[in-house]
């Protein structure tokens, strides 16, 4: 902890995988980074206390509460970090806020347009006393994808034409992966469509600065019951196939087409079926003067096509983003050597603490968040009515 720093001190509600990246990112960024404030890990709540005494010993929390409220009541903490599935999310926040509290929200933001406006209003209320809120839409915050970011506002692309985004996961292929949280509607709003594809929404609006204004799409669920319980290995592993099952509520797959508002065109696909693509998000960007590509199974580079050079030297060039002039790289090791998964956490917890330090609204906020919301409800919507064109207000 550098000596002198002002602490923030985070309450962390959940400690399951997103915890544990979350907490990861909490311990590590202010080694890598300067921060005027240093994070300090000062309470995780759960409600088995054996098992949120055992996560904050493995992760590396100074106390433990079995009821997240109490984490609201102690006046040694400064921000809540919500990392528990979706239909937790607004009372949390909401009182979180209204507590005086900073507040970091996992993805989506909510289950519904409903709950996310809510939150968004509260978010906005407590801003004016300078208690802020951000949704973790960590992709953003890898380097590459930030360098894209950077060059459609340089003008590199010039004007944009088509956005081709896809997050292609394959651990629900094996009919026999258990019935999780993940597959219940009244818990997690959606399928693979809020789950992931909600960051590639998030990506292709933020890279792009622009929003989705219109879209039309199909969904579908290839396995419509699943083994009740069963040993959940990371994401998917395998229940007994002779269990008793019960019914999956969400989409397993969610495909659309959609219009910007900067007259651009999108497609887009969401799926946890892609058998043999383990965590693939892939973002194309077609401008009338260059194109961007990216793909996070090769997370370090970055795809750029110039087409003002001279025709004899045009091409896709792969761009190594490792350089110290790229976003966040130059803290962590020389050229060359790469970031992974996790980075991207680190990078969240640095720009939240500089902008909660700076009094400024971090990004995205859980306005970005709503908007990616009335996405996700359109998308619901249209496929609910046979693929008819929705409009994003
Ligand atoms: C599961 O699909 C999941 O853990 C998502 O919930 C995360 O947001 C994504 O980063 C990795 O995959």
């Amino acid at each position: 902890m550098a000596d002198g720093t002002p602490r923030l001190r985070v309450g962390m509600v959940g400690y399951a995988f997103m915890g544990a990246a979350h907490s990861h990112a909490w311990r590590n960024a202010h080694r890598f980074f300067d921060l005027p404030l240093t994070p300090e890990l000062t309470a995780i709540a759960g409600r088995n206390e054996a098992a949120v005494s055992a996560a904050a010993e493995r992760l590396g929390w100074n106390s433990v509460e079995t009821d997240w409220r109490r984490l609201l009541e102690r006046d040694d903490i400064d921000l809540i970090d919500i990392c528990t599935p979706g239909d937790t999310h607004p009372q949390i926040a909401i009182a979180a806020l209204e507590a005086g509290k900073h507040v970091l929200c996992e993805k989506p933001l909510a289950n519904s347009v409903a709950e996310a406006e809510r939150m968004t209003d509260a978010a906005n209320a407590a801003a004016a006393n300078r208690v802020f809120a951000m949704c973790g839409f960590t992709y953003r915050r890898v380097p590459a994808l930030s360098l894209a970011r950077r060059f459609v506002e340089e003008g590199r692309l010039g004007e944009i034409r088509h956005v081709r985004a896809q997050y292609l996961q394959d651990w629900l292929s094996d009919e026999n992966a258990p019935l999780t949280w993940r597959l219940d509607k009244s818990k997690a709003g959606s399928g693979a469509l809020g789950d992931i594809g909600a960051h590639v929404i998030d990506l292709a609006q933020w890279v792009t600065g622009s929003d989705i204004v219109g879209l039309s799409a199909i969904v579908n669920t290839f396995v419509t019951e699943r083994p009740v319980g069963g040993d959940m290995v990371g994401l998917g592993g395998t229940g007994s196939s002779d269990a008793e099952k019960g019914p999956v509520t969400v989409d397993d797959a969610a495909a659309f087409t959609a219009r910007f508002d900067n007259g651009s065109i999108g497609v887009f696909e969401a799926t946890r079926f892609a058998l043999g693509r383990k965590n693939t998000i892939r973002l194309e960007v077609n401008g009338s003067k260059g194109s961007i590509a990216f793909d996070f199974e090769d997370m370090n580079e970055l795809e750029y096509y110039d087409g003002t050079e001279d025709a004899e030297v045009q091409g896709f060039r792969r761009i190594i983003v490792t350089d110290p002039a790229h976003p966040y790289v130059a803290n962590w090791w020389p050229a060359g050597h790469g970031l992974g998964y996790e980075h991207g956490f680190t990078h969240q917890v640095v720009d939240l603490v500089r902008d909660i330090a700076a009094g400024v609204q971090p990004r995205p906020s859980f306005d970005d968040a709503l908007q990616v919301q009335r996405v996700l409800a359109a998308v619901e919507n249209s496929a609910d009515a046979r693929s008819a064109w929705q409009t994003i207000q």
